[in-house]
Order: structure tokens, then sequence, then C-alpha cells
């Protein structure tokens, strides 16, 4: 990260003795102002652009609205801006260009003519890019999308623990009641609403608080550690090995299609395989995917044994030097045996092809399926031993509880949010801000550590 903060210095003009600058004041010490893409001498229009940007907030956010001053629509004037910001942030020429280029050709394909529709992902993949995920502009961003992704669980929830905080005189017993109840129509469970209230009790008698808001604080704490994810080591002989698993519908596909995107931006050879071959549809759907995020495609004809798509794809990813492989599966209801043994095959041949592999299984769970999330996890985890979950459709339920049921109930970490149908909609996952956005505090606090973690 000392690249950003060297970033950060030029920027806001506090050089270091001896660092080069690309702002137009400081001429003597400014060989590299960027050029144009042309390779032209730089222009009055550049030297502008520079100072505008060196008087902007040093944050991405505020240099990407200089940058699209004036910009409406895709075309060259977006290209040179582009190209004009990633080179003033001391990206190589080659790379800068192979990114404006392959931006360009995204547009065209999702069809994109304002720069309202695009301006969230281009950010999106300029903090890929840039390595800048984890800066404080991308932090806020991040929480700010799992707010808006939780909207509807806000209104529901929150309004009402907000109430419950203000009506309650005291730390009685009608107010653990009404805390339980809620917890219990946001989805969470009676059994975990239950052992939620009574760590609650347990904390508020420990810290001898006596006042309803004292526990705001508490519940937020508690919520947080539910979701503190053991450290893991994440090495592994490439191709790593990623298996998604779930039940219909869920969103499998589409995640693999994001997972895919991220790793690609990250600078991963990514590789994803069919091993869904009861539908052509869900074949041709995951080559469109594959696609969209940049990856190879490996796939049998439809009708052929899942397991032997899988072991047939981790031979060719070994053969092509692969990163990552992600394998997808068909949607299966927990409750099938038959087709739950099926996945005990594609585990086990995974790994005969490749000792270790599925590095990572992931269990996809549908947020709006509310306690059934429930029995998924644990007929899936018996099956297929998952190591981490994904919840999807976040923004589509107004009762985000049964995050918390799952994390309680099973001590999974949850890896990422999906958030919408996007590409960039897939956020990784912050207990610290989920808990926030859950008590509609204006920020999160701590570090969101991903299993990805490059
Ligand atoms: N709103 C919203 N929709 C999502 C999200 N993730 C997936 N979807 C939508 O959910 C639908 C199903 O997604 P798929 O990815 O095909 O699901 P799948 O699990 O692969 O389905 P099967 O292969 O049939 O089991 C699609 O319309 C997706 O666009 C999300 O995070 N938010
Ligand atoms: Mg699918």
């Amino acid at each position: 990260m000392g690249f950003f903060s060297t970033i950060k210095r030029i920027f806001s003009g506090g050089m270091a003795a001896g660092e080069t600058t690309c702002g137009a004041q400081n001429e003597k010490s400014a060989p590299r102002r960027p050029e144009t893409e042309a390779g032209n001498a730089p222009s009055n229009a550049d030297a502008e652009l520079t100072l505008r940007l060196r008087g902007a907030e040093p944050r991405l956010s505020a240099w990407l609205a200089v940058i699209l001053e004036g910009v409406e629509t895709p075309g060259e004037l977006l290209n040179t801006r582009l190209f004009f910001l990633l080179r003033a942030l001391d990206a190589p020429e080659k790379e800068a260009q192979t990114f404006v280029r392959e931006f360009g050709q995204w547009l065209e394909r999702m069809e994109y003519r304002r720069v309202e529709e695009f301006r969230s992902e281009l950010q999106y993949r300029l903090a890929l890019a840039l390595d800048m995920e984890d800066e404080e502009d991308e932090r806020n961003r991040l929480f700010l999308k799992i707010s808006q992704g939780l909207a509807r669980t806000r209104e529901h929830l929150t309004r009402r623990l907000d109430a419950l905080f203000t009506d309650h005189g005291e730390l009685d017993e009608a107010f653990w009641e009404n805390m339980e109840e809620l917890f219990i129509t946001a989805d969470m469970g009676y059994e975990t609403a239950l052992a939620l209230v009574e760590r609650l009790k347990t904390a508020a008698r420990r810290e001898g608080a006596t006042q309803p808001a004292d526990v705001r604080d508490m519940l937020r704490r508690e919520v947080e550690g539910v979701f503190a994810a053991p450290r893991r080591i994440s090495a592994v002989n490439p191709p790593e090995v990623v298996l998604m698993v779930g039940v219909n519908g869920v969103g499998k596909t589409t995640t693999i299609g994001k997972l895919a995107h991220r790793a690609s931006l990250r600078g991963g050879k990514v590789m994803i395989a069919a091993a869904d071959t009861f539908r052509a549809a869900a074949i041709e759907q995951l080559g469109i995917w594959a696609e969209r995020a940049g990856a190879l495609f490996h796939a049998g004809p439809a009708g052929t044994e899942p397991a032997a798509v899988a072991y047939a794809a981790v031979e060719a990813a070994m053969r092509e030097g692969v990163d990552v492989l992600f394998v997808d599966t068909a949607g299966r209801l927990q409750t099938k045996i038959n087709l739950m043994e099926e996945l005990t095959k594609i585990r086990q041949v995974l790994g005969k092809k490749h000792p270790g592999a599925p590095h990572r299984t992931i269990l996809v769970i549908d947020a709006t399926t509310g306690q059934n999330a429930l029995s998924q996890t644990k007929l899936f985890k018996e099956a297929a031993g998952v190591d981490e979950l994904i919840l999807t459709k976040l923004d589509g339920t107004a009762k985000g509880g049964i995050a918390i049921a799952v994390g309680m109930e099973h001590s999974l970490p949850i890896s990422f949010v999906g958030l919408g149908e996007k590409l960039e909609d897939l956020r990784p996952f912050s207990g610290a801000d989920y808990a926030a956005a859950l008590l509609g505090e204006a920020r999160g606090r701590n570090e969101t550590k991903t299993p990805e973690g490059r």
C-alpha cells in the first residue's frame, strides 16, 4: 500500500524529498507529468487537469469526479481522461492502455450510454486495478453499498429497534421480550433470537447497564462478534479450486461471474467450469458470464456427468496455468439425497486430480429465503463440507436478520454479499459494517478482511 500513500501525498502536495511529481506547478522536478494517450506534449488542458487533481481531496472518488467533469457519454474524451488519471496515478503505460481498452469494450457490451450508468463500476474497477480497495474511500463506498442493500431491512428492523430503545424506560422483562420478538420477526428464528437476547442480558449485567440505550452498543458488538472470522491459511498450490453449491436459483452462476470478474481484475488467470450439465441453457448462461469476466471457460456437452466435467476442468486448468478455477454446480434441494451425493463425488474427483481441491466450497444462500437457509446450511455442510457462505439478494429482503442466524448457528464466515444483479454488486462482507448498517449508524469501523485477501 506504499504506492497509494505516495500518490496521496503527491496529490495533496506533501512531497517527500526526492519524490517526483506529476503536478504542473513543480515543473523542474516534474519529469513525469502524464502525457496524453497519443503521446503528445502536455497541453494547457492537461496542465489544468493536473492542477485540479492535485487540488481535489486525495480520494479515488474525488479524482474520478474531476476526470469525469464534462464527460457525459463513452467515447474518446472519456478514454483520454481515464488514461490521464491512470498515468497520473503511476500506472504503467501499457496497463493504462489495456485498462482503457477493456473498459471501453465492456461499456459497448453492456450498451451503457451515460456516465451515471457506469460510474460506480468504473470506480470499482479502478480501485481493484490500482489496489486501492482497502483504502478509506473504498471502505466508505462499501459501507454505503451495504447500507443501500440493507435499505429495506433498515426500514423494517432498524426503525423498530430505535423505537424499542426509546420507548422503554428501563431494562425490564418487557424490554427483553420485545427485543426477542423483534429479532424473531427479522428472520433470526426462535433459537437464535433467544440466544442473542441471553448474550445481551449477560453483557448488560456484567457491565452494570441500566438504560435501554446502553444495550445498543452491546448489540452492535455482539453482532460484530458473530462474524469474527478466524484467519486461515490461504496459500494453495495453483490452481485454487472453488466449488459453488446451493439450492436452485439462489445466485450461484451470477456470483461465480462476479467472483471471476474480481479475480481477473486482480490480475489472476481465471477459469470457470460448468459442472451444471442438466440444462444446455445453464451452460450457455455460464459461458456468457465467463466472457464478461474475461475468464476461460470449460464445459462438456449437456448431459455429461458433472463429476467428469469437474475432473476434466481441473486437468485443463493445470495445463493452462490457471490461478483460480470456479466450478459451478446445478441447484439442488438440500433434501434430495442422490443429488447431494453427487456433490460428494465431485469433491472426490477434484481432490484426486489436484490434492487439496476443492480449496474452498462456497454455499450460496438467498437472503430472501428466511429460515430455510438454516436447514440448507446444515445439510450442505454435511454433504459438501462448506467453508464459507455468500449471501445473495440482500438488496431484496426486509429481514436481514438471517445473516445473524446462520452466522450464530453454524459459525461459518460470510465472505461476500450480493447486493444486486450487476457485476460489481458483490462486496466483501464486513461484520462491523453490517452491524453498523443494521443499527443505522453512520459508518463502519473495522478493517474488512476477505478470505480472498490478495
Ligand atoms: N437482486 C439480486 N438478484 C440477484 C443477486 N444474485 C443473483 N440474482 C438474480 O437471481 C437470479 C438467479 O441467479 P442464478 O445465478 O441463475 O442462480 P443459480 O443459483 O445459478 O440458479 P440455478 O443454476 O438454476 O440453481 C438471476 O435473475 C440473478 O440475476 C443479488 O445479489 N441481488
Ligand atoms: Mg446456475
